[in-house]
This record gives C-alpha cells, structure tokens and sequence, in this order.
C-alpha cells in the first residue's frame, strides 16, 4: 500500500465538491454540559465519571432530525463522535461494557444515525478517538491530557499499551465493518510521542483501507489541528490523512504541498466555544460570521466542517437550530457559489470580500458595501459574458459610469438604474454575483 497526493485527490473528489459538513459532539459529557474535557479539567476518576453513564438516557435522541437539520443547512456531509477521549461507545463494541446499548436507552446510536444520513442522501462520517481517559492501558501519570495526569496513585503503574493498541484496532475495525460505507474517518488527535507508529498507524490504515478503500480521512494520525503532518511532502505517508484539519483558526491562504500544489483541507470550527454541550457557553458566533466564514474556506480551496453540540436528552439547542436556519435561507439561494467551487486562482482577494470559481463562472462575494460601482481589479471586462444577483438572476450591468472614467482599465459592477448611485447590497450577509465568463 502506497500513498501520493493523486490517491489524495481522487479520493477526496466528493469531499471538494461538497465543502460544507456538520461536526457532532456527543456523549456522556453533554450531562454535566461542561464540555467534552470535564472529565480532565475536574480531575475525576472512571468510578466519578461513571455517574453520566448511569444516568444517560437521550430520550429525543432522533438522528433523522439531525440529517434533516444538516440538509436544510446545507450541509452534505456529518461526522459524529462514536467515540470520544472518555472512551464511551455510542455504538454496540463487543470489546466494552463502556457503551450505549449497556446504558437505559440500550440502542446502538451509531446505526440509527448513519441510517438517517442515509436516508437524506448525506454521507456518512464518524469520528474516533485515538486518545481514551477510560481503558486502563492508556498511559496516565505522564500523560499531560489524561484526568489522571500527575497523580501520585499512578505514578509506577503497569500498563499494556499493546493491549491499548489491540483494543483500539479492534474497535476501528468494528465501526468499519458493521455500519457500512462509511465516506468519512476523522480520527483525533496525535500529540508529542504519541503520533504515527505509536499508534500502529500502518497497520491500523492497511486495516481500514481493506475494509473501506475510498473512505476519506483526516491527518491527525500524525499530528492534530496544529500541524501538518506528511500530507504536505513529495512522499505522504500511508497515514499521512486526506485532509489537514485546521481547527478554530482559518488558514491564510489556502494551503499547497512542498511542491506547491493545492492540498485538500477542512477548518473544523464551533458555534459558540465548545465542541460538546455547554449552556453556560452563550457565546455563539453570529450566522452571519459563519456564513462568511464558509465562503473565505472555499475561497481557499478548503471546507468547513460546522459543530454542534447536542444536550443530554439528544436535542439540538434553540441557538443552533437558528444558525442552521440562517444557512438555509442563504444557502437556499446561493448553495451554487459554494458546492464544487474553489479558489478564483487568476485573482487576488477583492478588498470588499471574496471570489470563488468553478470553470468559467466566478462568483464575487460581496461582504463590504460600495460607495457607487463595485470594482473587480484585475477582471477584463472584456472577458465577461455576464453578471447577474446569484439569488434571482437579475442583470448586474458592467458599469459605464462618468465616476469611473479615470480607472477605465479596471472592470467596475453597478446595482441600480443610476450608474453612479449607492444602492444598498441586496443581502447583508454576503451578495453573491454570478459572472460568466467567456474563457
Ligand atoms: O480534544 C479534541 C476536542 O475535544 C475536539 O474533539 C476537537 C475537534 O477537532 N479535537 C480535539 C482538540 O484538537
């Protein structure tokens, strides 16, 4: 088994097309609704962890309303934690008493939800935690993430990280065998020593790429949100990742290989500051900013993978649901502008916003308000065909106004009957103009 940036590119095809995913975070730790480091950040043990395993009990839990949400935003593609770093299993492993179908609901969480993407013609993602606070051969006293990190009762403990490893492998292979074709493996995260072979990652790839050879998967075999890993040298390595998997920082510009060339990446990114349930967290971003933010990734030849965090009893909250309702209506009219687009490569980023392309068609997303006409730098007027509002296809006049006669070599928009008035933007949010262009 080898890898290369070619195998990347096929294999990635859908993912660069579809650009637009939803991130679920979701497990025991949505009860305390602390976030999904509670059980680190307080320091509690598995017998004080064990509480929320006793009492989990999603009773709305509905992964077809989930699919629904995430369709009606826009979104192609959900990624669910199967498992998170406090090692409960939101499917049936026969290797775990430490799962959903051994809590009161007693289902297996994971095949409802992949049947609802299925069903709404979403693909399928799951992710999965290399790191687990729960088995008792993962390393603690040394390990800075681990809740028992530093304390004195397991300073000589006698672990089989092998045995870690088995059961990891095991349980890898389980999610890729008993839920069907999985489009997505999004496995977190690497960090210090514990990266690449450590985790057997060779053996654990040549594993997964049997039983699902097209899945697409993250780089965080190698490193996490922090860094790039092999995916960026002339020889990836077979678990080097599909993807770089920024998180919670967009990347400058669009991210290229040592040899220049475009790699495929995805910014993963919360709504308000946590990935799992927290309602004290009531700093949400505006739908506005994560709309904005979903055309700067695409703008970059990246995509954006959207969190939400669902709370205890499965349902998504009222401040999610309203951003994923925002993204509907401006989806709804401008989804074009976003699926199988990319970077506008002969163009450098407008003052007043973005460009995306797909072939001939550049779409120019107006974030900033112009005073009179729009100007497009560096566009030849004479090159396009056609300019026309994205949402309904009215005509948008290349500008012939007397204002602009001193910069007649750059190409100028104009959105009103008079050339050079100030028309407001027809969306607040981002105004979409659709130009076709003649090469
Ligand atoms: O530790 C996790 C964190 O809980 C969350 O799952 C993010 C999402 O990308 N990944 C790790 C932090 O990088």
């Amino acid at each position: 088994m080898t890898n290369s940036l070619e195998k990347i590119l096929k294999r990635t095809e859908w993912f660069r097309e579809d650009r637009f995913g939803m991130f679920i975070h979701w497990g025991l730790y949505a009860i305390p609704g602390r976030g999904e480091w509670v059980k680190t950040y307080e320091k509690m043990t598995n017998e004080q962890y064990h509480q929320y395993f006793e009492a989990f009990n999603p009773v709305d839990y509905d992964p077809k309303a989930w699919a629904k949400a995430a369709k009606e935003a826009g979104m192609k593609y959900v990624v669910l934690t199967a498992k998170h770093h406090d090692g409960f299993c939101l499917f049936d492993s026969k290797y775990t008493d430490f799962k959903s179908t051994n809590t009161t609901i007693k289902r297996d969480l994971i095949a409802e939800y992949v049947e609802a993407l299925r069903e709404e013609g979403l693909k399928v993602g799951l992710y999965f935690s290399l790191i687990d606070w729960h088995h008792p051969d993962y390393p603690k006293y040394n390990d800075w993430h681990h809740p028992m990190s530093g304390v004195e009762a397991y300073k000589d403990e006698v672990i089989d990280f092998d045995n870690y490893l088995n059961y990891m492998h095991n349980q890898v292979e389980e999610l890729v065998t008993n839920y069907g074709k999985l489009d997505i493996l999004w496995f977190d995260f690497s960090y210090g020593e514990m990266t690449g072979e450590k985790w057997r990652a060779e053996e654990l790839m040549a594993m997964v790429r049997k039983h699902q050879p097209d899945v697409v998967i993250d780089n965080r075999l190698e490193t996490s949100g922090e860094a790039f890993g092999s995916i960026v040298s002339e020889n990836p390595s077979n678990y080097s990742g599909d993807f770089f998997s920024p998180e919670q920082l967009l990347p400058p510009e669009g991210i290229k290989n040592n040899a220049g060339q475009p790699i495929p990446w995805e910014l993963c990114i919360t709504m308000n500051n946590n990935w799992g349930y927290n309602p004290m967290d009531k700093v949400y971003k505006s739908s506005k900013t994560l709309i904005r933010k979903l055309v700067e990734c695409v703008s970059k030849n990246g995509n954006m993978l959207l969190n939400v965090g669902p709370d205890a009893k499965g349902k998504m909250n009222q401040e999610s649901l309203r951003i994923l309702s925002d993204f509907h209506l401006w989806m709804t009219d401008n989804q074009e502008s976003i699926y199988g687009c990319g970077m506008a490569t002969d163009l450098a980023k407008p003052e007043w916003g973005y460009y995306t392309q797909n072939g001939n068609v550049l779409y120019a997303h107006i974030f900033d308000q112009p005073i009179g006409p729009l100007a497009l730098p560096g566009l030849d007027k004479t090159n396009i065909k056609r300019a026309s509002l994205l949402r309904d296809g009215s005509e948008i006049k290349v500008s012939n106004s007397w204002t602009t006669k001193a910069f007649s070599d750059v190409t100028y928009l104009e959105f009103g009957g008079v050339s050079h008035f100030t028309y407001p933007l027809p969306d607040d949010i981002d105004t979409v103009i659709k130009i076709e262009l003649r090469q």
